[in-house]
């Protein structure tokens, strides 16, 4: 060998040995794509890139939001020591002083003003451990009433729509693989070109195969492109929509009657009211062609097979349960699902989307999906908590209903792990005043989110490297996300700081847990026997089979693929048809001659959620750098408004000001703004405080504004 070679193959060798590989999967959206970071070090710098990792769900494929995902978890923002507030300033401290403090505020608070005046936020970006654990904390450690989580502002409604319907929650009753081959396909309300996009591949593929695909959205977005039809609605109008097809699917006898006698109930009441509707006042209301609804109703119809998927577009409505349960008609009543190539999706927002709301962070649920206020459901977790039934603490209230129970004085201290409520909640003014009038406010965070900055105490947390465990993917498949990253500075798990403070509040026996895996051992059992069975499902089985779909109800079970096959969730086996209004919606907002304008609000591909993560990576915050009005060129000229220029939009409830981008690509009646942005360009400022009254989702795509030139 020539020196020269013996130097290439040294240097090569040294690379490798400075090169560094950790197995991870991504922190943000429901795919949950599997990636690796590596980590080479040059000379004494380190060089980190993100590439993908092949596996059932995403393939191998990431997304500009994965392949930057290391920039925000090693930013050198990241809370490195646990912080107290002195004076309005934060100064750090010791883990053993934060306890300390956190024992004496929780206990003097549980003197003056009962137990249940603490309350805890949590969130479906943490593992199914740290989900169930929190669940757990609350009852057990704090035996308080009042915990939920952000996947309230997300989830909810698809959710109690399906248990409504079918009797049991999971986001998408089938596999991704059956995708391709359905025949017509409706995107009600979704927009996954941007916020799922390595799922885009399936869809595409459907295409490919000839399948017809319908998409509705008062804008033209990636998905909208691939559509063969694009309905762009009114926001707010989805439930006409469907009730306009269900009236023509039955007029032409489009429906499967086998189905609907043998597998449902409660079509006959259906069918009575939609003779009711007029189809001309539909597609008014809607603002829609009749064309279009026969369109969607003949193709539909006629398809031997087809899949139904929704998004917070039709969900994040003040009567979204409805929504959703309108949609699930039109299943119904084709007889869609519960065989090959034809069921729902709700398509999973967090990466943990699922697991997060099966293991009882709601206020009204307990592990395995089972209910808080079920008798046999309190007394089996009871016994497996070793803890007496009766000290099981009652249902509490909703995520945004405990920020008004802060105002009314009920509730005086909270616990927020892993969600940044003051950008993400409506009604942005009365969260601020709520979180300010906290006599303690504890935050778990990665950064130093709006939230952290109003906490009295701020806890590091780790990242999605550095923190092994479950998450359950947009498909209902259960993964095991491996962490090996040292940790940074001094933060914790999540699980590990629940433990602790557990243990200094003197119920460390509750919760002597070492490692992720024993509290998933611990979860299995919780959730044994309920609707979301883990029983089966073990950390080994998940590294050797790549996840494994629940209901998963013994280690020799391989998981579920197909929901619904054979009977629907209900005790009668039969999936329940609803009749649902769409013309009395209580309390609906209304353009008026003071807010002429609809304003919905949503994703752009490069920010997620608040933005307190993806604001802090260089490569996605060159994209996209401020908050945006998107707005039709006529309708811009009609309020005085140029491109590019700033204006503020006013609701009933506060104002925002943010940059004007003018498209045709949105009806002229509405404007649309993304929710990333904090402050002045905090969306949610203008949302109104209106819930679903069946699952208190907020209506985040549907406020009233209007807009003045900002000179
Ligand atoms: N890039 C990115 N990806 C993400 C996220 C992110 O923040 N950024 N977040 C993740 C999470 S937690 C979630 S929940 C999902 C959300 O995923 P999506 O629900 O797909 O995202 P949104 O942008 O909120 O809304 C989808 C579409 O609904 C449309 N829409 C608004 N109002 C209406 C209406 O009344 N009717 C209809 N039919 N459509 C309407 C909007 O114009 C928008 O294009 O994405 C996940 N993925
Ligand atoms: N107007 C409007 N508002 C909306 C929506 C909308 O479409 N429009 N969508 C709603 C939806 S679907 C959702 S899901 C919510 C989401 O709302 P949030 O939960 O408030 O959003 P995130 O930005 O995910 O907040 C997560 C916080 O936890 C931190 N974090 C990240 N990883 C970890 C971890 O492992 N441990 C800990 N302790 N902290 C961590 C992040 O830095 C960040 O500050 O917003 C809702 N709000
Ligand atoms: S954001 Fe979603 S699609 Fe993109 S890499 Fe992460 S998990 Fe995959
Ligand atoms: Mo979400």
């Amino acid at each position: 060998m020539t020196e020269l070679m013996l130097k290439y193959f040294r240097d090569k060798q040294q690379k490798v040995q400075s090169e560094q590989i950790y197995d991870t999967q991504c922190p943000y959206c429901s795919m949950q794509c599997k990636m690796q970071l590596i980590e080479q070090r040059v000379v004494s710098r380190k060089k980190q890139k993100t590439i993908g990792k092949d596996n059932p769900t995403s393939q191998g494929r990431l997304c500009v939001k994965g392949m930057n995902a290391h920039q925000h978890a090693l930013h050198h923002d990241r809370l490195k020591q646990p912080m107290r507030k002195i004076n309005g300033e934060f100064e750090p401290i010791t883990w053993d002083e934060a306890y300390q403090m956190i024992q004496e505020q929780f206990e003097q608070i549980q003197k003056e003003d009962g137990k249940d005046a603490l309350s805890v936020y949590g969130s479906a970006s943490v593992t199914n451990e740290e989900a169930y654990l929190l669940g757990k904390f609350a009852r057990v450690a704090l035996e308080t009433k009042h915990i939920d989580y952000n996947g309230r502002l997300c989830m909810a409604s698809a959710a109690t729509g399906a248990n409504m319907t079918f009797g049991l929650d999971r986001g998408f009753t089938n596999t991704l693989q059956e995708i391709p081959n359905t025949r017509c396909i409706i995107l009600a309300g979704t927009n996954i070109a941007d916020c799922q996009p390595t799922i885009m591949p399936y869809f595409e593929k459907a295409k490919e195969n000839g399948a017809y695909i319908i998409a509705m959205d008062p804008r033209e977005t990636g998905t909208t492109k691939l559509a063969d039809l694009h309905i762009k609605n009114i926001p707010g109008t989805d439930v006409a929509i469907a009730n306009g097809v269900l009236k023509i699917l039955i007029d032409l006898d489009l429906i499967d009657h086998d189905f609907i006698e043998q597998r449902t109930e409660d079509f006959k009441e259906v069918k009575e009211y939609i003779q009711t509707i007029k189809l001309d006042d539909v597609a008014k209301t809607a603002g829609v062609s009749l064309d279009d609804l026969y369109q969607i109703a003949l193709v539909f119809g006629r398809e031997p097979s087809g899949m139904i998927f929704t998004a917070r577009g039709v969900e994040q409505q003040i009567n979204g349960t409805e929504t959703v349960r309108s949609f699930l008609n039109l299943l119904l009543a084709t007889g869609k699902i519960g065989k090959p190539n034809s069921g729902y999706g709700a398509i999973t927002g967090q990466g943990n989307g699922q697991g997060a709301r099966e293991h009882g962070q709601k206020a009204d649920q307990l592990p395995g999906y089972r209910l808080i206020e079920n008798p046999e459901d309190r007394q089996y977790i009871a016994d497996v908590w070793g803890i007496e039934e009766q000290n099981l603490p009652r249902k509490g209230v909703s995520a945004y209903e405990m920020f008004e129970k802060i105002i009314d004085g009920d509730i005086t201290s909270m616990f927020v792990m892993c969600s940044n409520p003051i950008v993400s909640n409506p009604n942005a003014n009365l969260i601020k005043k709520a979180l300010q009038k906290l006599k303690f406010l504890v935050v778990s965070d990665l950064f130093l989110s709006e939230t952290a900055k109003l906490a009295d105490l701020v806890l590091p947390a780790t990242s999605y490297l550095e923190d092994e465990g479950t998450l359950t993917n947009v498909e209902g498949r259960v993964m095991l996300r491996e962490a090996s990253y040292p940790i940074q500075g001094e933060a914790k798990q999540d699980w590990e700081i629940l433990c602790d403070i557990a243990q200094k509040l003197g119920k460390g026996k509750y919760f002597d847990f070492d490692n992720a895996e024993g509290i998933f051992e611990e979860l299995r059992i919780a959730s044994k026997g309920g609707k979301a069975d883990y029983s089966g499902i073990t950390y080994e089985r998940l590294r050797q089979e790549q996840g494994i779909l629940w209901p998963c109800p013994s280690e020799d079970h391989a998981g579920t693929d197909r929901m619904f096959e054979d009977s629907f969730a209900h005790a009668n086996g039969k999936a329940k048809m609803a009749v649902i209004s769409y013309q009395s919606i209580d309390n609906k907002p209304t353009i008026t001659k003071e807010y002429p304008l609809y304003l919905t609000t949503g994703r752009v591909m490069s920010h997620y959620l608040t933005g307190e993560q993806t604001r802090k990576s260089p490569s996605l915050a060159a994209r996209d750098f401020e908050a945006f009005l998107e707005i039709h060129p006529q309708t811009a000229e009609k309020y005085g408004i140029e491109t590019d220029s700033l204006v503020r939009v006013t609701s009933e409830k506060g104002w925002i000001i943010v940059r004007c981008k003018l498209s045709t690509s949105i009806r002229k009646d509405t404007v649309f703004v993304p929710f990333h942005w904090t402050e002045k360009q905090n969306v949610n400022r203008l949302v109104s405080d209106q819930l679903d009254p069946y699952c208190r989702m907020p209506g985040f795509k549907m406020s009233v504004v209007r807009l003045s030139p900002v000179h």
